[in-house]
């Protein structure tokens, strides 16, 4: 089964997003939107992982998780894969605490549970909000959302999720483990 390791923001928090993205989404061509109730932040990809693997898995999640205090952040400015002039993938941008230790801890869990295909590519925080399949010019749309910024919120958890193949995006959630609480200060 195809895993992934993710962050769901709180409602609140993508009611804004979607508020400041309804005039344009389904506007721009050759963009494609998923569903609002799809949104997550990637921590890690782990590709097709056997089932045999999963219970291994989820302690190495709620482990990793124990250790990592709750990261505060915002969604911040938009932008896109690989770059707003050719993009593939536009996303929401996140500031605030480096998700990047916690995405770590993650793929390494991954792949200490033996998920073969863990993605490394560089951790950049982010949440998917459409896909092109060819690449887009998208400096209009990044342009005029320019000046957006979210309420501050903060991941309480990680999820593991399940992409289930198929016409239409379907992700079931597997699990998910408390962080730590947030450092004092
Ligand atoms: P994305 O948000 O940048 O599209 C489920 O597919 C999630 O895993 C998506 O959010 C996707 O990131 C992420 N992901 C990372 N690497 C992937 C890959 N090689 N194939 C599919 N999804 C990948």
């Amino acid at each position: 089964m195809r895993l992934f390791a993710a962050v769901v923001p709180p409602d609140e928090v993508l009611d804004e997003l979607e508020r400041a993205i309804a005039p344009y989404a389904g506007q721009v061509p050759g963009l494609r939107w998923p569903e609002r109730a799809t949104w997550h932040v990637t921590l890690a990809f782990f590709g097709e992982v056997p089932e045999r693997a999963l219970p291994d898995l989820c302690a190495r999640l709620g482990r990793a998780a124990r250790r990592h205090p709750v990261p505060a952040l915002a969604f911040t400015g938009f932008g896109a894969f690989s770059s707003v002039r050719r993009a593939r993938v536009f996303w929401a941008g996140l500031s605030g605490d480096s998700m990047a230790r916690l995405a770590d801890s993650v793929r390494a869990a991954g792949r200490r549970a033996g998920a073969a295909h863990t993605d490394e590519k560089r951790f950049h925080a982010h949440l998917t909000l459409a896909r092109a399949k060819a690449e887009t010019d998208l400096r209009p749309l990044v342009d005029a959302l320019a000046g957006f910024t979210g309420s501050p919120w903060r991941a309480e958890t990680i999820e593991l999720f399940k992409s289930e193949p198929g016409p239409r995006v379907r992700y079931e959630s597997l699990g998910s483990w408390a962080l730590a609480p947030a450092e004092p200060g």
